[in-house]
């Protein structure tokens, strides 16, 4: 039974929040990822944002049956003047 639960919170984490890997180039410190951070943070549909300066990788995890159009994420990405290189969903 308890094994049941587990394969149910699997499942449905994985259909209903979405993660979106979008790679960012021009990021460089701290500050352009806080920046993103708090870009990102004020859309309704986003969960969490992560930056991974290193790996230049913005994750948004999305609302339980949200999404953020691509078009969106490039769009305020490219106003705080970076580029996206590649956006990948999970
Ligand atoms: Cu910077």
């Amino acid at each position: 039974m308890k094994k049941l639960f587990i394969v149910l919170f699997l499942v449905s984490s994985n259909v209903f929040a979405a993660e979106i890997s979008v790679k960012v180039q021009g990021m460089v410190c701290s500050m352009c990822a806080q920046g993103i951070k708090k870009k990102f943070s004020t859309i309704k549909e986003v969960k969490g944002i992560d930056v991974n300066l290193g790996q230049k990788i913005v994750t948004i995890t999305t609302e339980e049956g949200k999404d953020v159009g691509d078009d969106q994420i490039k769009k305020i990405i490219t106003e705080a003047g970076y580029n996206v290189a590649n956006i990948e969903r999970k």
